[in-house]
């Protein structure tokens, strides 16, 4: 049976037009405890989703949604290594990256505990060596920066938790993030570093990966022009695979590489080896305490009812304001600048994941999936696209994070950031009335004839949902926690949705896509095969191209 017509989505298309009549503003007028009953405190972190439309019925009938989905069973299937994946026939086990030892889970007819456990001890190792020194470059100089050459899942995660928790930073590393193809990225970084002192790290579950691959060798080049020796790489680069194959083959020693696994998605891959950039520069303990916050979420998504389950409670009032309200977007506003490539991360991790429209039986869902995730840090964010939250026609929930403690204590700064964020969600929740704005008017000395001309654009309609996730401090096991329930929202949502949230078809399709044009830009034959925007475009760039051939040779010729 279709999603839409089963009975605990009918009650709730039924109940909307209840809550319809109310606003939050009411709500909270009337019920004084409120936030007592929509708040749950864990650990240090508190998740308030008091300020949402949303009743105890809201609350009842979509946690009845979410046990007739079977979100109950799937989370079993998932933490016991079931193939989930089923597009891509795999298990799902990023949560047994962060499990302590002493377990044992079967997959292949390896017991995968003893596999993590293996490579968590060849990073710690290979952290203690460089962090301490011993490790030597080629010249006897000890690392002082660290390069992380990978793109998508093997390069949002590592990016994100450095930046997040720099303050945690031992401070005797820089570290450094290549992604893109564009060879500005590339170039930029490396004009500021010294091959005797840095280390690369080729960071890709596929190792096939065009923007990498590419990456990779124009770092092997730079090095190799002061380094010259070919036996030199072993001293300044390392990899972090599944496939051992491709990293021998380009040239990278066999001790140097850190393995993962096929069962762990590249968005869900920071856990793993994928994490070696996030080890040394905080320190091998510190992404330890990071796996042991994401492990006590996992712990708390798999333990506490759904009811006061966070990640389940997000996945559900994400699921009322997307399929019910037609909410197409969800705003995520950090106010801590550490956080700044946060909403970035869960861009990836929420879009690439829910970004999908195809059950389980092959069949196209008649419902909406996966909205559009984004945001920027506050208060910057206040001064850039808040107006369209506050007064534009559409709903657009979000999700404000702060942390009470604030890691450069300065002045009133900190008292400010929270004020400001405090009153951002009160001001969404409660809006201003034409009551409220004819009575600022009238007491700024406004005539009847100016103030109705000025009325309606100052009315706030208010009445728009936000959750507010407060940590104490936003430390290594706070942040683990924070991206472990991220990830399990997004994961009980596909399961409502029905859909496959750990494949992504879509990126396979770009990697496609760019390797047949490539050699058409490089080509010297006009080209027609494609449509006539896309053939006009190639041509343009293949003509530009042989121009400045042609200038740099006539130029070569004059000297
Ligand atoms: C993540 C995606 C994608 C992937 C990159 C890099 O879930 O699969 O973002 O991480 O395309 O892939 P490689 O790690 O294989 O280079």
């Amino acid at each position: 049976m279709e999603l839409s017509r089963s009975a605990a989505w009918s009650a709730l298309v039924f109940h909307k037009q209840e809550v319809d009549k109310k606003t939050i503003r009411d709500m909270f007028a009337c019920e004084s405890d409120r936030f007592v009953r929509f708040s749950v405190k864990w650990k240090e972190m508190l998740l308030d989703y008091s300020k949402n439309r949303i009743t105890s019925r809201t609350m009842e009938l979509l946690l009845e949604l979410a046990h007739s989905a079977g979100v109950d069973e799937k989370r079993q299937q998932m933490f016991q290594g079931e193939p989930i994946n089923f597009t891509e026939k795999r298990s799902v086990l990023h949560t047994a990256l962060r499990r302590p030892s002493g377990y044992v889970l079967d997959v292949d007819g390896l017991n995968i505990a003893d596999e993590i456990a293996d490579v968590l001890l060849q990073m710690k190792n290979f952290c203690e060596e460089i962090i301490s020194g011993k490790w030597k470059g080629y010249t006897g100089k000890s690392i002082t920066d660290v390069v992380n050459i990978g793109i998508g899942g093997s390069d949002l995660g590592p990016y994100m938790v450095t930046e997040a928790l720099k303050p945690f930073a031992h401070g005797g590393l820089e570290v450094h993030f290549v992604s893109n193809i564009d060879g500005s990225h590339i170039r930029e970084t490396l004009k500021r570093l010294d091959p005797q002192t840095t280390l690369f790290i080729i960071a890709s579950k596929t190792f096939t990966t065009q923007e990498t691959l590419t990456n990779a060798l124009t770092a092997r080049e730079w090095f190799l022009a002061q380094a010259v020796e070919e036996e030199y790489i072993k001293k300044h680069f390392a990899a972090v695979s599944t496939n051992q194959e491709k990293v021998v083959e380009f040239g990278i020693d066999d001790a140097n590489m850190f393995r993962f696994w096929d069962w762990v998605g590249g968005r869900y891959s920071l856990w793993s080896s994928i994490g070696l950039s996030i080890a040394l520069y905080l320190g091998f303990n510190r992404f330890e305490e990071l796996l042991a916050g994401a492990h006590a979420m996992d712990e708390h998504f798999l333990n506490e009812p759904f009811s006061q389950n966070m990640p389940v409670i997000l996945a559900l009032l994400g699921i009322w304001y997307r399929n019910f309200f037609d909410a197409a977007s969800h705003a995520v506003i950090p106010y801590d600048q550490y956080l700044h490539r946060f909403p970035a991360y869960l861009q990836q991790l929420d879009m690439e994941s829910n970004g999908k429209r195809v059950d389980e039986n092959g069949h196209t869902v008649n419902h909406a999936t996966g909205p559009v995730i984004w945001g920027e840090p506050g208060t910057n964010a206040q001064h850039a696209f808040f107006q369209l939250l506050h007064q534009g026609p559409d709903l657009i929930p979000a999700d404000f994070i702060v942390p009470l403690k604030s890691q450069n204590p300065s002045g009133e700064h900190h008292d400010m950031l929270l004020a400001n964020c405090f009153a951002q969600t009160e001001a969404l929740m409660k809006g201003k009335t034409e009551q409220e704005v004819r009575a600022e008017l009238s007491d700024a000395g406004y005539d009847e004839a100016d103030m109705h001309k000025l009325l309606k654009h100052k009315v706030f309609s208010g009445n728009r949902p936000t959750n507010t996730i407060l940590v104490q401090e936003l430390n290594p096991f706070m942040l683990g926690s924070l991206i472990a329930m991220y990830e399990h929202k997004v994961f009980v949502q596909g399961v409502i949705w029905r859909i496959n949230s750990f494949d992504q078809w879509g990126v396979e399709l770009g990697k496609q896509l760019a390797r047949t044009i490539l050699p058409e830009i490089q080509s010297e034959e006009a080209i027609t095969a494609h449509d006539a925007s896309t053939n006009a475009l190639i041509n343009m760039a293949r003509t530009f191209r042989e121009e400045n051939i042609r200038k740099a040779s006539a130029q070569l010729s004059f000297f």
